[in-house]
């Protein structure tokens, strides 16, 4: 990919994919193997991937292992959602505007994209407008979190999962597609619904992702099917402003869109990637996570923080699937920026404003 000016056409490599140097994405699908260069490929996989059949045939003993759901310990408690994956049609700008650089977003700006929402107890009804990341699920050590699992695909028409990070599970709730290989939750056809039982153990504590994992997880979660799980230590008091951050991208191959849309939680330049809000003396967090396939480096304007190992950072390395918490004791009022510091993602959108005030 060569760097060009940040609204020049010319400055994209359409033979490029999802930020991969002049390579294309191959992906594999239904048996086949397909180089995922234009649009019109990605429709191909589409149409792959509807006719992937559900697999049956245990191969192996292993394969044939039986398990049991696991309960949460003594003192936990079972923390359920309902979420259904969906069509969404989503608008990466709805201002319209870049407010840091005060200009006009130019060109079309919405596309057809998979979410996943949450509903009340038996999907009775939505809770809230759908977004990126999907639903937060949140545990203390000791508890399972349980995820009943609705495929509400009826555009894409294609199995999906929901596959987490971090939690403890067997492999009946991997929600991995294994091709022959896989388990019930590894496949869950449009229509069908499967409930996900995960343990939140001692070394869970932590940000993670979650994210499709079906026959075209690669597509389908580029086109906005992940969220956050968090697990916190028993009785853990919560930061007073926590704020998910999720840094990744739209390729024009999924959106349609000419040029590459950079994102915070699917949207692109300050104004309509989330506004961040505290107040100094206030605890701050903020869950970052890589969510496509190139790195990014995550800094905030007038703050430093400790990473994993203690050290100071301003200005951490997040890879694909990378989650990082960036927490301090807020102690600098005044509007800020958090962006990547990758110039062309920044440029592209992956900005958005910190205010704090006094
Ligand atoms: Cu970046």
């Amino acid at each position: 990919m060569t760097l060009g000016p940040p609204h020049s056409s010319h400055g994209f490599d359409r033979r490029g994919f999802l930020g991969l140097s002049g390579a294309a994405l191959i992906c594999g699908i239904g048996g086949h193997q397909v180089a995922v260069k234009t649009a019109a490929d990605v429709a191909k996989v589409d149409a792959l991937a509807r006719r992937v059949p559900k697999p049956k045939a245990v191969r192996d003993p292993v394969d044939g292992l039986s398990f049991q759901t696991p309960q949460p310990q003594p003192g936990g408690q079972k923390r359920e959602y309902w979420i259904q994956a969906r069509p969404a049609k989503w608008d990466v700008a709805p201002t319209r505007r870049d407010e840091w650089m005060n200009h006009r977003v130019a060109g079309r700006t919405t596309f057809r994209a998979l979410v996943y929402q949450r509903y009340t107890a038996g999907f009775a009804d939505p809770i809230g407008p759908a977004g990126m990341p999907g639903p937060t699920f949140e545990g203390e050590v000791g508890d399972t979190i349980v995820v009943h699992f609705r495929n509400g695909d009826d555009k894409f028409d294609q199995a999906h999962t929901v596959h987490p990070h971090g939690v403890r599970y067997n492999p009946e709730y991997d929600g991995a597609y294994l091709g022959q290989f896989t388990r019930a939750g590894g496949f869950v056809a449009p229509g069908e619904e499967f409930t996900y039982t995960w343990e939140c153990t001692p070394d869970s504590v932590g940000v993670w992702p979650y994210h499709d994992h079906g026959p075209n997880h690669v597509i389908n979660s580029f086109r906005g099917l992940f969220g956050l799980v968090i697990v916190r230590p028993k009785g853990a008091r919560k930061p007073d402003v926590e704020q998910a951050l999720v840094m990744h991208s739209f390729p024009p191959q999924i959106t349609g869109i000419e040029r590459l849309i950079e994102c915070f939680n699917g949207r692109s330049f300050a104004g309509n990637t989330p506004t961040v809000r505290a107040k100094v003396g206030q605890d701050v967090a903020l869950y970052v996570y890589g969510g496509d396939a190139a790195f990014h480096t995550f800094h905030v304007h007038g703050h430093r923080w400790k990473d994993a190992s203690g050290a100071s950072v301003d200005c951490p390395t997040v890879g694909p699937d990378e989650s990082i918490i960036a927490r301090w004791t807020e102690d600098n009022p005044g509007r800020w920026l958090y962006h990547c510091h990758v110039a062309p993602h920044m440029t592209m959108g992956m900005a958005g404003w910190y205010i704090v005030e006094p």
